[in-house]
């Protein structure tokens, strides 16, 4: 197991569309592995490949309160919208301390692989389907801000590009 470096926004390389996975090898496991130890340790409860520099379509998530509930999806599909929408307030580690609020379907049913290579179905709603929207943006290489006016994405930019320029002059 291994924590991987987290890409920050506005890293060009957030916007790489992942490629499907062909195989569930020991390769890929090895990396569902990563994504989740990276996740745990970051208290996130989602993770995307694209996030850690790897552009296959992979994501871990774990929406449980006691975040004991890794769920890993390989080849995730979205096979149903909802009609309705809703609002919630987003975060992202590759967008450290922003929170903003966006509008997605309010349920969404996701077919994918899990770690063992078998094909299910997960029904989501609430927080769960709010974060696989938000992984499957990631793999698309889509980040959350990409929703909020030019005006406010502008300024993320800006106030990360100095956060990353500060904490490198500080080392
Ligand atoms: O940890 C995370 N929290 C979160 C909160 C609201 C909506 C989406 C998320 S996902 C985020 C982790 C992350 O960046 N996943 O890509
Ligand atoms: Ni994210």
């Amino acid at each position: 197991m291994a924590r991987l470096n987290i890409l920050r926004y506005p890293d060009p390389r957030l916007h790489t569309v992942a490629r499907p996975v062909a195989a569930v090898d020991g390769r890929i496991r090895q990396l569902v592995d990563d994504l989740l130890e990276t996740m745990y340790a970051n208290d996130g409860v989602g993770l995307a490949a694209t996030q850690v520099d790897v552009h296959e379509r992979v994501l871990v998530m774990d929406t449980s309160e006691q975040r004991d509930q890794p769920l890993v999806m390989i080849n995730p599909e979205i096979t149903w919208r909802s009609d309705d929408f809703a609002v919630a307030e987003e975060g992202c580690l590759s967008v450290p301390q922003i929170y903003d609020r966006v509008e997605r379907h309010a349920r969404v049913k996701v077919q994918a692989l899990g770690r063992d290579g078998q094909p299910f179905e997960l029904d989501a709603e609430g927080l769960q389907a709010v974060c696989v929207q938000h992984e499957m943006d990631h793999l698309q290489g889509k980040v959350f801000v990409e929703y909020l006016s030019a005006l406010k994405r502008d300024r993320i930019r800006t106030k990360l590009l100095k956060k990353t320029r500060d904490e490198l002059r500080d080392r």
